[in-house]
């Protein structure tokens, strides 16, 4: 899973930093990205986005599915829109969406 190799991938990153960074500041940094919405769950809380290269994490560009922090901000979103977007890593290793604004 592509979602899951990103976690492997920043735990990895983790380990790099462990000496020189305190582990919270992993969970507390938020990283910017652009993509188009492909798919929208609102009862789970989840979208599809198929997003741009992120440079602050490493990451290519791809389609993933995201958790979103709160499921309201997915209201008024459809799937074709052009979005702008936060991310930020859980404790439990897992990105979430925290926020999120259409450019039309
Ligand atoms: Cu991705």
């Amino acid at each position: 899973m592509k979602a899951a190799k990103h976690v492997v991938l920043a735990a990895i990153g983790a380990m790099l930093l462990a000496g020189q960074a305190p582990p919270a500041a992993a969970s507390s940094h938020t990283h910017r990205a652009e993509g188009v919405v492909r798919a929208l769950d609102t009862q789970a809380g989840k979208i599809k986005i198929e997003h741009g290269p992120i440079r602050s994490l490493g990451w290519a560009g791809m389609a993933m599915v995201f958790d979103v922090a709160d499921p309201g901000l997915l209201k008024g979103l459809k799937s074709g829109d052009t979005v702008a977007f936060e991310l930020a890593q859980g404790k439990d290793g897992r990105f979430a969406v925290t926020s999120i604004t259409p450019r039309r």
